[in-house]
């Protein structure tokens, strides 16, 4: 079924450093693609420890405020923007808690991550964190509109 504009929603997910030393890229993306949301932007970035201490800007202050952005601008990090009803919520329920001894078998951190400051991957927590992420990492003409045609291409 159609989904109105109203009810497209986005989110902005990265696999960090380690999701990407350790080979994890494929299978986080597949686990977004097979519930049927949408990839609507995707690249492989290095964050300067600058870009870090913005992602992170309300965690400043912390004190693990300066190993976590030291981490996130360790390596490459894959910044996408993924799309559909729900997708906000439920990327957070693929992902898993925070503590990765806290996160359930089959999310994310519960699947591959055991310490909290080696994680996988960030995804947004709310409606505005998702668009003020998203602003952050994507211009506008790096996210694409497009329709799933997926008949088309079966022969
Ligand atoms: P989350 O949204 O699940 O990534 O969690 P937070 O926004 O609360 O924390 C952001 C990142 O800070 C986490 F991914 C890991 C790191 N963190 C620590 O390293 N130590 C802590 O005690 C809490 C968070």
């Amino acid at each position: 079924q159609e989904l109105s504009a109203a009810e497209l929603e986005r989110t902005f997910i990265a696999i960090k450093p380690d999701g990407v030393q350790r080979g994890l890229i494929s299978d986080i993306i597949a686990r977004f693609e097979k519930k049927g949301y949408k990839l609507v932007a995707i690249k492989l970035v290095h964050p300067t420890k600058d870009f870090a201490e913005k992602h992170y800007d309300d965690l400043k202050g912390r004190p693990f405020f300066n190993g976590l952005t030291d981490f996130l601008s360790s390596g490459p990090v894959v910044a996408m923007v993924w799309e559909g009803q729900g997708v906000i919520k439920y990327g957070r329920k693929f992902i898993g808690a925070t503590a990765p001894l806290a996160s359930e078998p089959g999310t994310i951190r519960g699947d591959f991550a055991i310490s909290v400051g080696r994680n996988i991957i960030h995804g947004s927590d709310g409606p505005e964190t998702a668009k003020d992420e998203i602003a952050l990492w994507f211009k506008p003409e790096e996210i694409l509109t497009y329709k799933k045609e997926t008949d088309k291409w079966l022969y």
